[in-house]
């Protein structure tokens, strides 16, 4: 019984991956990207200011990575920042909230994921400051810098959850 479902799944899994292919091919070279949001991933809230464009950068990655993101532009975000228990000089321009967790600045897609499949027992990441060449802070000319996503708990660092060489 249970493998007839999964057969079925794979079957129509399947169907679905042909269409996708073929509504690919009918596009045109220049059409725009279209990133499908994947509902298995829970909402990304972000709080940042209106004027800030890494940050609009930075949710255009998770929208681009499947996530469904709600961006409030808010004054003042302090509140944020207390509310994500983050500690001295572990603070950026954004702070968005996900599944329990805080997310603290230019963290990429990808370590949001890991952290939303490990579960670790922390406050969220930060990517202090907002190093260039980070997700949305991308500088068209200029090499990345080396940069680390922290984990912490309650202020305090629990460790390095990723670490990312300078690049060209
Ligand atoms: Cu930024």
């Amino acid at each position: 019984m249970k493998q007839t479902h999964l057969m079925i799944t794979l079957a129509l899994a399947g169907l679905f991956s042909l269409a996708g292919a073929a509504f690919i091919a009918n596009q045109k070279a220049d059409a725009p990207t279209v990133t499908t949001t994947d509902p298995s991933l829970p909402l990304v809230t972000v709080y940042k200011s209106a004027t800030c464009g890494c940050c609009k950068d930075w949710v255009k990655h998770m929208q681009d990575n499947g996530f469904r993101v709600e961006a409030h532009d808010v004054g003042n975000l302090l509140p944020y920042k207390e509310q994500a228990k983050l500690g001295a000089g572990m603070g950026s321009c954004h702070t968005a909230f996900v599944d329990g967790y805080a997310i603290e600045g230019h963290v990429p897609a990808w370590d949001v994921k890991r952290l939303l499949t490990e579960k670790p027992d922390i406050s969220g990441l930060t990517v202090p400051r907002m190093p260039a060449g980070s997700p949305g802070m991308e500088v068209p000319g200029q090499p990345a810098d080396a940069y680390q996503v922290i984990s912490y708990k309650d202020g305090e660092e629990t460790g390095v959850f990723s670490d990312y060489p300078a690049g060209k």
